[in-house]
């Protein structure tokens, strides 16, 4: 991927001309306490390919030397306790970067790499103690007016380069998203096999986790959601403590990290291996909302419209099962599933669970373009303490991850069974 980031921050460069951006790498300790694994910043380790904390990538556009790095030096003794560092001295060919200095140095550089650009691209409010630093070399620049030196008079959000950026794959970063995806395909049809009556959500977690490592996996991309019976109308349940019952739906959502990249997968079925009649019922309607929400995907729409063709399959299911009352136009209107349909049908996905992308701009919602991965996971839950009847208990959610095709939609995660005959097979012991 050495060549990949080496284009991608010229990409960058292009994009910001005239300007500077500086990207951090996440902090030593930043990500959680002791025994925690380090885990990079996206932006950083997109443009980088470097998984050492600490560190701090300028780029200047136009400039003779346009790609820094400041980064931790050498230091046999930390590297025993902690492992190799690449160093000042092997920043440059380890990066393929222009110039390589002591993070140590980025008080006395910072304001030479910030003089005479008009705009600095850095995000503020992350790290209040960076904030500072950079605010402070801005200063340093300023005070230099009357010499001729002018300094960055806009301080921009990176996201507005990096999202769009990062929101379109490659074919090296959509190869490492495959691999996640089939190591998360994998776990799910591993953990529909082990759940049975008397199992304990935890037991399940414990296979999914297992099968994320064993396949390669660094780490789940996000806690799992292992959630039996009424757990499953909690949306963001991870206690996973509970047992399963017989007559149980059990939602797993669940997706590993691999190489950086995310899998996000949502599978509900029976811990019985059939479905009963009501589960059924609500389990082909989310299908059916699901299959349009793909079906709508294409380059040129806006997550709006995808969102919509769920909620108006949704809709139209609940007024005939009698749950929401017609007519399913007004139902629409006034949203009337939001007490069973209560969350967004799609994110962006990649580096990062809720990846960067622009959804939004001063134009309005933006449009898919080819490239983009996107999540489609709508879903129904009934609280069992609700007026839904014979379905009062039932959640059922179901997400794969779609990329945005020239001419449509490419359903990633097809390898985690989904129709109903697809899901028995997959539970039959
Ligand atoms: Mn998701």
């Amino acid at each position: 991927m050495h060549g990949e980031h080496a284009a991608r921050r010229a990409a960058v460069l292009a994009a910001i001309h005239p300007g500077v951006m500086v990207v951090p790498a996440r902090r030593e300790g930043a990500y959680g306490g002791v025994g925690e694994p380090f885990r990079q910043d996206s932006d950083f380790w997109y443009l980088t390919g470097f998984d050492e904390p600490d560190a701090v990538l300028v780029l200047r556009s136009g400039a003779e030397r346009p790609c820094v790095v400041f980064v931790r030096p050498r230091d046999p003794e930390r590297e025993r306790w902690y492992g190799p560092r690449v160093g000042v001295e092997g920043a440059p060919d380890a990066l393929g970067v222009d110039a390589a200095f002591p993070l140590a140095e980025l008080e006395a550089e910072l304001p030479k790499l910030l003089e005479n650009v008009s705009r600095l691209f850095f995000r503020l409010g992350r790290d209040r103690r960076l904030d500072d630093r950079v605010l402070e070399a801005v200063d340093r620049v300023r005070a230099r007016a009357r010499q001729g030196v002018f300094s960055p008079h806009a301080i921009v959000d990176p996201g507005t380069v990096l999202g769009p950026l990062r929101s379109i794959k490659s074919a090296a970063e959509l190869a490492e998203m495959e691999r996640a995806i089939a190591i998360t395909c994998a776990a799910h049809r591993a953990a529909m096999q082990r759940a049975r009556a008397g199992v304990s959500e935890a037991e399940i977690e414990a296979v999914l986790l297992a099968e994320f490592r064993a396949g390669g996996a660094r780490r789940p991309a996000y806690p799992p959601i292992v959630a039996g019976g009424k757990n499953a109308t909690i949306l963001h349940y991870d206690r996973n403590d509970g047992r399963f019952e017989a007559g149980d739906l059990v939602l797993i959502d669940a997706g590993c990290e691999y190489m950086h990249y995310a899998a996000d997968v949502t599978r509900t079925f029976p811990v019985c291996g059939r479905f009963t009649s009501a589960q059924a019922e609500i389990y082909e309607l989310v299908l059916a909302a699901q299959g349009a929400a793909v079906q709508a995907v294409r380059p040129g729409v806006t997550l709006d419209i995808v969102h919509g063709a769920a909620v108006e399959v949704l809709t139209r299911g609940l007024v005939d099962l009698g749950l929401v009352q017609g007519p399913v136009a007004t139902a629409i209107e006034e949203e009337r599933v939001k007490p069973y349909y209560m969350h967004r049908t799609s994110h962006f996905l990649g580096l990062d669970v809720h990846d960067a992308g622009v959804y939004s701009d001063a134009e309005g919602p933006c449009r898919l373009k080819e490239g983009m991965v996107i999540t489609v996971e709508p879903g129904l839950y009934f609280a069992s303490s609700g007026e839904a009847g014979p379905f009062a208990g039932i959640g059922v959610r179901i997400e794969d991850d779609v990329l945005v095709s020239s001419d449509g939609a490419l359903v990633l995660t097809s390898a985690a069974p989904k129709s109903v005959e697809a899901i028995e097979a997959a539970c039959a012991p």
